[in-house]
Formats: structure tokens, sequence, C-alpha cells
């Protein structure tokens, strides 16, 4: 299996990552990668691709002109302000204000299309983001041409950002661009299904009224869990999409007993649906000893569900997203890739 990958990622190198009331260096960390590509090549499955550059147009089709536009520029206009450090959100849209006013002020326009306050925009987040969409657009391209399946080792993730919000460590949606971008290539059914253990609320609201995408996800309660205020399971689509989301919010705690009957469900809705491809959102923070999360997967576990994904026999892109126990992300994201490839048999493409 191929993987895309650029050393552009390192653009993103925020310091700051608002937690437990400190500024700590923040947990999606240049060195994730570094363990990835590490392991990757250890294991023999290092045949790594540079992406092409596919410009605005994929990114437009799923994120707002004026959110893409802000995005462009925040560093900029915020350093122009006269700020020091990264730019921090303070202040929000909140229930008794109005949500139409798009301020001129930068703590404003921060406000306006920011989700949460961990995110940092630092110097470079901005180019980092246009390469990592770039990966996943390079890999599914890959995928579509060989009917097989493709790593699209991106950097930021993306499963958080929303039309028109970025947070959560997410800038632009790197497997809804791609998933849409499948979709206008022949793909004409394409379902994700989002393994990280964070509910992928922007993917959610991006393809909510559709019924061309399925989006099935499996992650911490949001009672419990970020992002908290999306990702529960009487989410099931609106309009025309109603039936096209499927949400499995699991408990503390969680092992593979409970998470693997989870996903077993995730791919019947999957099979039910027909798709023509499959996009991964692959977090591998659902692991026992990330330090932000808490299901109980171990390394071995891994390996049996990127076997079980391979059942689904679709055309697949992988595409990373979280994972924050450093030392072990790389085994634990080659032990999906793994078991995938050795069930599947159109994965040797
Ligand atoms: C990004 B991805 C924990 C706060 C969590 C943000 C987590 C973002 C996860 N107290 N803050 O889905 O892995
Ligand atoms: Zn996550």
């Amino acid at each position: 299996m191929k993987t895309v990958f650029t050393e552009r990622h390192r653009l993103r190198n925020s310091q700051t990552e608002l937690y437990g009331g400190t500024l700590v260096r923040p947990f999606e960390c240049p060195e994730r990668m570094d363990f990835i590509t590490g392991e990757l090549n250890k294991r023999g499955l290092g045949d790594f691709v540079e992406p092409k550059e596919y410009g605005m147009d994929p990114v437009l089709a799923v994120h707002d002109a004026g959110f893409v536009d802000f995005l462009s520029k925040a560093w900029k206009i915020w350093i122009d302000s006269g700020y020091e450090g990264e730019a921090i959100t303070t202040v929000w849209p909140a229930r008794s204000y109005r949500s139409d006013k798009i301020p001129n002020h930068i703590d404003g326009l921060l406000g306006y299309y920011a989700l949460a306050s961990e995110t940092s925009i630092s110097e470079g987040t901005w180019e980092a983001a246009l390469a990592s969409k770039d990966v996943a657009l390079t890999a599914a391209d890959i995928v579509l041409a060989d009917k097989g399946a493709a790593f699209a080792l991106c950097r930021p993730p993306g499963h958080h950002a929303a039309t028109s919000q970025f947070g959560g460590y997410c800038f632009l949606n790197n497997a809804a661009i791609a998933a849409n971008h499948m979709r206008g290539k022949g793909a004409a059914r394409v379902a994700i299904l989002d393994v990280d253990f964070h509910h992928g609320n922007g993917t959610q609201e991006i393809f909510y009224g559709r019924d061309d995408v399925l989006f099935v996800s499996l992650h911490g309660d949001p009672m419990d869990a970020f992002p908290h205020f999306l990702g529960y399971a009487d989410e099931t689509g609106s309009g025309a999409g109603e039936g096209y989301t499927a949400n499995f919010p699991l408990p503390r705690g969680a092992d593979y007993g409970v998470w693997g009957a989870a996903l077993d469900e995730g791919l019947r809705r999957i099979a039910d649906f027909r798709a023509d491809a499959l996009v991964v959102s692959l977090g591998v923070d659902t692991f026992e000893k990330d330090p932000i999360s808490f299901f109980k997967l171990r390394s071995q576990d891994f390996t049996d569900y990127g076997k079980r994904i391979a059942g689904a026999d679709l055309p697949t892109l992988f595409v990373m997203e979280g994972g924050y126990a450093v030392e072990e992300i790389g085994i634990n994201t080659v032990n999906v890739l793994d078991g995938f490839m050795s069930a599947a048999s159109r994965a040797k493409a």
C-alpha cells in the first residue's frame, strides 16, 4: 500500500495548547509523524509518494469561502494586531449572543470561526493544512485509479473541521475533502468510517443532509469526551440525509470487546449502504495508553480491526487523524494497515 506524505506537515509547529488551565506543548506534535514513517520503514511498508497540488476547488466544495479566506490570513491579522503569542480564541457567539455578525477584530473573527480554544493558530499552520489536504486528495486518486487502498498520512488532522469552523487540532477536513472528491470521480456512494476516539463532528456536519455519503463514527460518549456538543446516537441525518449518519458513542473504559461489537455494527451499516468506496478516518487514540482518551484497545487489537475493515471489500482510503501516545502511534497505525493488507485481496494493487 502506498503512503502519501510530505515533510511540509512540520510547518504546523504550534507551541501552545490550552489544557487544564495551563499552556502546554500540543499533544498534536510533529514527532507523531516520525514514529509512523519510522514504523512503516521498519516493517517494509515505506512506499512513500509526495502529494500533488490540487488547488482550492476541492476545498471550497466542502468548506465556506469566508472561512477558508479567514484561515489563509488569520496569522497575519493576529500578528499585525500587535499580539505576541499564538492566536488563541477567547470569545464566541455563545447562546445569548447573535451569530449573524462576522466581526472585524481578530478576537471576534477567531470566535466566529473556532469550535474550541485548545487549537492555537501559529505561523505556518495554513501552509501545513494546505499540504495535508493535498496528501488526502493524492491518496484518494491512487485509490480510485487502482480500485485498491492507500494511506494518506495527513497532519494536521481534519475530522473536527466543519464547513466554517476549525478546532480540535483540525483546520481543513481532509477526509471530507477526499470523500467529496471521490464522489465527483466515479464513486457514486462513499462511506466514511471514523474510528478516531473523538467524534468526527466536522465530517458529520459537512455531510449531514446528503444521502450519497454515509458517515459512521465510533467514539467516546460526548457526555464525557470532546467535542461534547455533537456525536450522540440520536443524530441520524436531516432531510435527504436522514438515515445516513450513524453514531456509536461508547463509555469510559470500553475495551476491544465493546468497541469491536460497535465496529461490526458500523460495518453492517456500510454493507447495507452498498458503497463504491470507503474512507477511514484513522485515529489511534483509542489505545489504552493514550494520554487524552479513555478506551482500552491494545496494540494487537489494531491489527484485528484492520482485518475486519478489509472484510468490507471496498476500495479504501485511510486518512490519518489523532493518536497521542507518541511512542506507540507508529506500531498501532501500521498494525491497522498491516491487518488490512493481510486480509484484503484488493490491497495488493
Ligand atoms: C483531536 B482528534 C481533553 C480535551 C481534548 C481536544 C482533543 C482534540 C482531538 N481534556 N481536547 O480527534 O484526535
Ligand atoms: Zn481523536
